[in-house]
């Protein structure tokens, strides 16, 4: 074990250390960054994927199964035709075990944060920043119940993964990912930002959060319950005309309630959401993953969250209603 753990990091010192430095060398040395991902889940094991080569990558989680696949075999990435085996990312249940981290990334379910949040305070450095990149709204304040929200990042993603197996993750579809930074945040989400974008995660930055969640949201709102519903990959909500033209309706009505509220929403909403669902057609959304294992869905923070705002704020949600509605059924 130990032998193991002594040849994955001299492997791993010996492929990032020039690029390392290039990135966090100071003169006080080298900084590794040390990147904790709570989630063990398709997002999550593709970022950690990606990371590996440029940071030390631990993965909090509590699915038995993925844990030991990913420490037994390392974590697996399947990414087009090629297949990358990333032994250096390292996996616990144990917060107490994770070094204390620069950044902690939420890739967790909406309706697991609150747990997550609580696992946070044991990990992360004086310094570090939480990002959360989850689907849909109310992720940032369940944070901060238990971290300093001056230490809390939104951020959002259009990525998409599918998991073969525990360990075993297919990318599907290259999104974008942006992340919202404050004057506080900028020097530490800078330094960030670079390292997702030499993995290959295109990230920028912005300083408007209310714009970024939403504009996430609306794209949510018209794929996730409707590939769900129909049990389809994305991209086939562009190939039939009634679930293409429910689609634009629902992705419409959670732009009005942005609206509503007053947020600036910098996409066209139809032609946003048609546009993600081309870029990742062969993805199955997270939510009909959700409901293909039986697991519970994340409708009440993405159309759910709408139809309440939108019935207390007077504006139109009737085909949110319905999504949301047929999801709970199901
Ligand atoms: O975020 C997604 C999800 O599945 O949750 C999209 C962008 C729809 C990609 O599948």
């Amino acid at each position: 074990m130990r032998l193991a753990f002594s040849l994955a990091f001299q492997e791993w010192v010996w492929v990032n250390l020039p690029i390392r430095w290039l990135i966090f060398g100071d003169n006080k040395g080298v900084h590794i960054p040390n990147i904790t991902i709570i989630g063990t889940g398709s997002l999550a094991s593709l970022f950690a994927a990606r990371l590996a080569p440029y940071a030390q990558i631990t993965m909090l989680g509590s699915w038995p199964a993925a844990l030991s696949a990913i420490n037994q075999n390392g974590l697996t990435l399947l990414d087009a035709t090629t297949e990358i085996v990333r032994k250096t990312v390292t996996a616990t249940s144990n917060p107490v075990a994770v070094a204390p981290s620069d950044y902690v990334l939420i890739l967790v379910k909406a309706w697991q944060t609150e747990r997550a949040a609580k696992l946070i305070p044991e990990l992360l450095a004086p310094d570090g920043l939480v990002i959360t990149l989850q689907n849909g709204i109310g992720n940032a304040d369940q944070l901060a119940v238990k971290i300093d929200p001056a230490q809390i990042v939104t951020g959002i993603t259009t990525q998409g993964a599918n998991m073969h197996a525990p360990g075993v993750v297919q990318a599907a579809g290259a999104g974008v990912t942006q992340l919202a930074s404050t004057p506080q945040t900028l020097a530490k989400l800078t330094q960030l930002q670079t390292l997702f974008n030499m993995a290959g995660l295109e990230t920028s930055l912005t300083e408007n959060l209310a714009s970024v969640m939403w504009e996430k949201l609306i794209i949510n709102c018209g794929i996730n319950a409707l590939t769900a519903i129909l049990r389809c990959p994305n991209g086939m909500l562009l190939e039939k005309r009634p679930a293409r033209e429910l689609m634009e309706k629902a992705a419409l009505e959670a732009f009005h309630v942005a609206q509503a509220q007053g947020i600036t929403i910098r996409i066209d909403p139809v032609l946003k959401v048609q546009q993600v669902a081309q870029a990742t057609a062969a993805n199955r959304s997270s939510m009909l993953q959700d409901i293909t294992r039986g697991a519970p869905t994340e409708i009440e923070a993405i159309n759910g969250a709408v139809v309440r705002l939108g019935c207390e704020l007077g504006v139109d949600v009737r085909t949110n209603i319905v999504l949301t509605n047929l999801v709970r059924a199901l």
